[in-house]
């Protein structure tokens, strides 16, 4: 009896959640709960940690999971340790479907630094307008540079103070588009922006449109993620569902 888990947060977990619906084939799109309205899906949805590597592996043994499929972001660094340790614990089948990181086109002015304090030094310097295209929980950092002026957008009101003087807020949710966000650098008059190497096209209109504006990008380099066989693409899952059936998994 085949029942996916599909650990969530993501385009590519939607838009595999979809196909495993319109395939007929059971399937649960897991969430970790950081923000109060996840997306809808036409799978059964469950939200929460799972209690760490063990309570994965209780739930993959309760609830029969047959196939792990983690399609969180490429941040969620930590889920997808615990995924890669669980289901080898468990013996359930694991794949990650996986998003290929941006790479700078010719016209990009990117300055890549490997993780959010080097994000945090590379904005010393002189007063700027900076967009932080990077939710609510890495923006108290960035209070160590407080001569900017800090345009930040969050996928919820935020439920503390924010600790970055001077700060506007958008609360908007993506995947954004390119006109959207072109709009938005232009109407806060953004001078650079700092953002993840999220990869995917729901985060990816802020760079065309900084690309096209002729701005400067800090770019956030992925975490380190564990040895996995990875796909980037939905129907990649399908044939290793199909064929992992064949093999009575
Ligand atoms: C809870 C579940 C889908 C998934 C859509 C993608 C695209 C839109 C763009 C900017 C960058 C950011 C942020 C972002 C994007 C997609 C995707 C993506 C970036 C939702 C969602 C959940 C989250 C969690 C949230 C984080 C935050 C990060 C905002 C759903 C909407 C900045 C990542 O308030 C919080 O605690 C938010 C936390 C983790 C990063 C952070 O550090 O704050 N995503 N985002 C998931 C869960 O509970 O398990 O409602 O859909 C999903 C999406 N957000 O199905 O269409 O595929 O990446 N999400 C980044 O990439 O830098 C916004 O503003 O330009
Ligand atoms: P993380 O730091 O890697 O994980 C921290 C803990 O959160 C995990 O150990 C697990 O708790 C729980 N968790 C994370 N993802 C989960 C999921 N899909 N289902 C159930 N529990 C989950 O994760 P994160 O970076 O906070 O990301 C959380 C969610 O937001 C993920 O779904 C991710 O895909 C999504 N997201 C994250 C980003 C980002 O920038 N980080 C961007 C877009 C979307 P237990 O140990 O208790 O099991």
């Amino acid at each position: 009896m085949t029942h996916v888990l599909i650990l969530g947060g993501t385009t590519e977990a939607s838009a595999l959640a979809a196909a495993l619906a319109h395939a007929g084939i059971a399937a649960t799109l897991s969430y970790a709960g950081r923000v109060a309205n996840p997306r809808a899906q036409p799978v059964a949805v469950r939200v929460g940690g799972f209690g760490g590597v063990a309570g994965l592996v209780e739930w993959l043994q309760v609830k029969r999971v047959s196939h792990l499929v983690d399609a969180t972001h490429p941040f969620a660094a930590q889920m997808s340790a615990h995924a890669v340790a669980a289901a080898a614990q468990a013996g359930v089948p694991h794949l990650a479907l996986t998003r290929p990181a941006w790479a700078a086109e010719t016209a990009d002015r990117w300055t890549r630094v490997a993780d959010i304090p080097a994000a945090v030094a590379a904005l010393a310097g002189g007063p700027r307008r900076v967009m932080l295209a990077l939710g609510r929980m890495h923006v108290d950092a960035f209070a160590a540079m407080p001569q900017h002026r800090y345009l930040l957008r969050f996928v919820d009101p935020p439920r503390t103070a924010i600790a970055l003087p001077g700060h506007r807020l958008v609360v908007d949710r993506g995947p954004f588009t390119v006109e959207g966000d072109l709009a938005l650098l232009r109407r806060e008059a953004i001078e650079l922006l700092v953002c993840k190497n999220a990869g995917g096209s729901g985060a990816q209109a802020k760079l065309i449109a900084a690309r096209t504006l002729g701005l400067p990008v800090v770019m956030i380099d992925r975490p380190p993620l564990p040895d996995r066989v990875e796909v980037h693409d939905v129907a990649a899952v399908l044939h290793w569902i199909g064929h992992a059936a064949d093999r009575g998994v």
